[in-house]
């Protein structure tokens, strides 16, 4: 079995980072190791929420399983809440994953149609860009990209050209794959494009574009998407895998008379991602 480190906050109510991780990456069939950085109420797209900054206890639980030497064969990190949690999840990656063994995956979680969320600049944007120039591979939707290069973000009527430098100038950041989310080359359809900096290859992957928006996709995405690689799927696998998981997750939200929009339902799709097919 596989252990996986996620890194990212509890959103009590909302249905996002690791309340989706945990149990994505468990079904999945990962021994799931789970570093709170903070206890919200609800993530922030609400109006009003609570925060409880989880910051100084992040090194004491590093140095407690340094002391009892556990190894990772993954780290994940997803929304991170200040300049100094991002500064934190470098020493764990200098402390958990200086080696060739552990894959460190970073989803740069902070924003999503042209906007940061709420309580983020450009300059924690830069700060993130830092970070994912440490890892081996990074999850932007095209929002977080622009802001990370400081390109301005375009909605959509951009060619495959300017996804592909979009991509080139990811990877240049230093992380060696980058897998860009919320692409759309024709009205109908949205996906994925990837890079991998070393074979300079891209590849892509589209599904039917469902018009509607809901919140903690780009963790369900993400989540399933560390979850396949360490599957030991090929990363177009796994990013295929995870894109046809949040289409069957919009449909089944779509298809619940009672949804909300503060998160999809995801937990109807999860036997999908078993390794026994829900058997
Ligand atoms: O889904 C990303 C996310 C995670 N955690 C918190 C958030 C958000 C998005 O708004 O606010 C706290």
């Amino acid at each position: 079995m596989k252990r996986i480190m996620t890194i990212q906050d509890i959103s009590c109510l909302g249905r996002c980072s690791l309340t989706v991780a945990l149990p994505i990456l468990s079904v999945m069939g990962h021994e799931t190791v789970i570093l709170p950085t903070a206890v919200l109420s609800t993530h922030t797209q609400f109006s009003d929420f609570t925060f409880r900054d989880l910051t100084e206890d992040l090194m004491p639980i590093a140095s407690h399983w340094k002391k009892e030497n556990f190894k990772f064969d993954a780290i994940y990190t997803g929304y991170l809440g200040s300049d100094e949690q991002i500064e934190i999840v470098k020493n764990y990656f200098e402390m958990f994953a200086n080696d060739d063994r552990t894959l460190r995956i970073v989803d740069p979680a902070m924003g999503d149609n042209g906007k940061l969320y709420v309580g983020f600049d450009e300059a924690f944007a830069k700060k993130m860009a830092g970070l994912c120039g440490k890892a081996d591979i990074i999850l932007p939707n095209l929002t977080e990209a622009a802001f990370m290069l400081g390109l301005d973000y375009q909605a959509q009527g951009y060619s495959e050209e300017y996804i592909k430098d979009v991509l080139r100038r990811l990877c240049d950041l230093g992380a060696k794959k980058a897998v860009l989310t919320g692409v759309s080359f024709h009205e109908k359809e949205l996906g994925v494009m990837a890079y991998d900096a070393a074979s300079d290859t891209f590849e892509s992957y589209f599904n039917e574009w469902l018009p509607v928006s809901f919140h903690g996709t780009g963790d369900c995405f993400a989540s399933c998407f560390a979850g396949a690689v360490l599957q030991g799927k090929s990363v177009y696998e796994s990013f295929k895998l995870a894109a046809d998981f949040i289409v069957a997750c919009l449909k089944c939200t779509l298809a619940d008379p009672d949804h909300h929009d503060y998160g999809v339902n995801f937990e109807e799709v999860l036997p999908m991602l078993a390794p026994t097919g829900g058997k």
